[in-house]
């Protein structure tokens, strides 16, 4: 999938980030719990070098309860600590915080824990800042490309960094691309819909389609790719002039529905995904 955006842009916030490092005593993480492996960003990874840092998966509540559970079991076998959190829900927010709280003891600091929020567009950093600290102090929208500067936010034991959210410079794999576009890290002018929507449907056949034929009302027994695409457009009615699907129509309603969980509580990474990036 070709997506054009800024490697060079994205290079330099990772420097910007590596400069922060010693400024900071502990860094989270933040992905989307929808796509474990595709939103954590490896270049960020490497440049950590022996900086603690932790992972945190949020939007926990839009993903597959089940992979979480997956997830969960797979991190349990490695060293890494990891959170599921839901800034709706509040669910992992409470042992997040109590996480941090009790840093300050456990590094033996008589100062704040200062804490570097980062990770790719719209995994809802700020929003986590927010629920954390309980209060609107970093602006959040579901867009990507929201937080634009650093900003330090107080809580209660500890501060925290909220920063831009930064893709990796390169995406490898297609897969990884069509998840970071479907949790809308990648701004919807960079890629092409119709392409990554499509792939979605391809992706929920696959793996939801019991919800995809509920959702829709589609045709059970279908199993082909492109009439099943076409057909959720001819129900919703998105229909041209002359009778043609309007693709666009289509493809901006199924990347609005299967972020929103409308379809299903969807997961598109599983721990057999990982090959390389145990870490
Ligand atoms: N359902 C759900 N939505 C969330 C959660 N956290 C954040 N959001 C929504 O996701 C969108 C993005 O949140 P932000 O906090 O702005 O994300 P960000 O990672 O700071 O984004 P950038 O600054 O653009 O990198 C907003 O519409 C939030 O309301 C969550 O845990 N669950
Ligand atoms: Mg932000």
């Amino acid at each position: 999938m070709n997506i054009q955006w800024y490697p060079g842009h994205m290079a330099k916030a990772v420097r910007l980030m590596k400069q922060q490092l010693s400024n900071v005593d502990i860094v989270l993480v933040v992905g989307d719990a929808r796509a474990v492996k595709a939103s954590v960003n490896m270049d960020f990874i490497r440049v950590l070098g022996n900086k603690k840092y932790i992972k945190v998966f949020n939007k926990a509540c839009l993903a597959d309860e089940k992979i979480n559970e997956e997830w969960l079991e797979f991190y349990k076998k490695s060293s890494q600590k990891v959170f599921f959190t839901d800034c709706m829900s509040k669910y992992g927010i409470p042992q997040l915080t109590q996480y941090l709280s009790s840093l300050k003891d456990k590094l033996r600091f008589s100062r704040e824990i200062r804490v570097m929020v980062t990770g790719v567009p719209n995994v809802g950093k700020s929003m986590l800042i927010n629920t954390i600290a309980g209060r609107a102090a970093a602006v959040t929208e579901n867009r990507p490309g929201v937080t634009r500067a650093n900003k330090w936010i107080k809580c209660q034991g500890f501060y925290l960094l909220d920063t831009p959210g930064v893709l990796p410079a390169k995406i490898d794999s297609e897969k990884d691309a069509v998840a970071l576009a479907a949790i809308g890290s990648i701004k919807e002018t960079v890629f092409d819909a119709e392409q990554v929507s499509f792939e979605i449907i391809k992706f929920l056949m696959e793996n939801y389609h019991q919800n995809l034929v509920e959702r829709y009302s589609l045709d059970e027994m279908d199993h082909d790719y492109l009439s099943v695409y076409e057909n959720i457009g001819r129900k919703r009615g998105f229909i041209k002039k002359g009778g043609g699907i309007d693709y666009e129509r289509l493809s901006a309603a199924i990347l609005k529905e299967a972020g929103s969980s409308l379809i299903a509580r969807i997961s598109f990474d599983r721990p057999e995904d990982m090959t390389c990036n145990l870490k």
